[in-house]
């Protein structure tokens, strides 16, 4: 096919390991090019990701701002710079205002590590263990004004085991959002993908609940 790569800009405040899996999966995929990534700390270790794979990379911190509407509008000018075609957060921590919200439509997306709309917000796996679930995993959605609440794409779950510490199941959930997200990302540059108001749509029909991936482990 001969359409043009979409291009993305991810925006990221920590370690980039989501990232890392978009990274990996351009290399296979002409149709994902990361344009930029953009951190609002300037020690978040996806910034070597990225930069040890040719990708340009910001650095905006959000410290001297007056407000988080300025913070968010100086975010906008830099990401559209890049002129992308997607916005992906990924590990980003930073609340984003209406005004951000609004200038991507139908192109913003999340990964929450939840079983949306369960445990939107932070802490979710320590939140899990507290509740006693037995089930957990990760959601990928679009973003709207309400925090986690926007529609949801895909969902990977992951069993709770005996024993289990916080540490020991974000690694688990981690692992799944590294197959959920990108699989998320080539749909949408595929054009499968598409959104409005509230309703999603996969290749062309209504998606009425949320797609769940098949559990995959190294095992398997
Ligand atoms: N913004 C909007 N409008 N809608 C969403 O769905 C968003 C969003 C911004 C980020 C990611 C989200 C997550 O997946 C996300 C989704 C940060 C916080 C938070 O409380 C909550 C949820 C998410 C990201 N941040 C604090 C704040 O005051 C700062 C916390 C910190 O710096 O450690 O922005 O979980
Ligand atoms: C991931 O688990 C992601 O779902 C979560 O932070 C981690 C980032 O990991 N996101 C949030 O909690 C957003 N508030 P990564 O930096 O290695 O991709």
């Amino acid at each position: 096919m001969s359409r043009q790569p979409l291009s993305v800009v991810a925006l990221i405040s920590g370690s980039g390991s989501n990232l890392q899996a978009i990274i990996d999966a351009t290399a296979s995929n002409p149709s994902i090019k990361v344009a930029a990534v953009i951190s609002n700390r300037d020690d978040a270790y996806g910034l070597e990701r990225a930069h040890a794979a040719g990708i340009e990379t910001r650095v905006l911190n959000h410290k001297p701002y007056p407000s988080r509407e300025a913070y968010d509008q100086a975010l906008i000018e830099l990401i559209d710079s890049f002129q992308p075609g997607l916005v992906i957060l990924a590990g980003f921590m930073r609340i984003l205002s209406p005004l951000f919200v609004q200038h991507y439509p139908g192109r913003l997306l999340n990964i929450h590590p939840s079983l949306l709309p369960k445990y939107k917000g932070l802490h979710t796996h320590q939140r899990v263990l507290e509740a006693g679930d037995t089930l957990h995993g990760a959601s990928v959605h679009f973003v709207t004004e309400e925090l986690d609440g926007g529609p949801v794409i895909l969902q990977a779950q992951v069993a709770v085991e005996t024993g289990d510490t916080e540490e020991s199941l974000a690694a688990r959930v981690l692992q799944q959002e590294h197959i959920i997200y990108p699989q998320v990302v080539r749909w949408f540059a595929e054009g499968r993908l598409a959104i409005s108001g509230r309703q999603l749509e996969m290749d062309g029909k209504p998606l009425g609940s949320p797609i769940i991936s098949p559990s995959q482990t190294d095992s398997e």
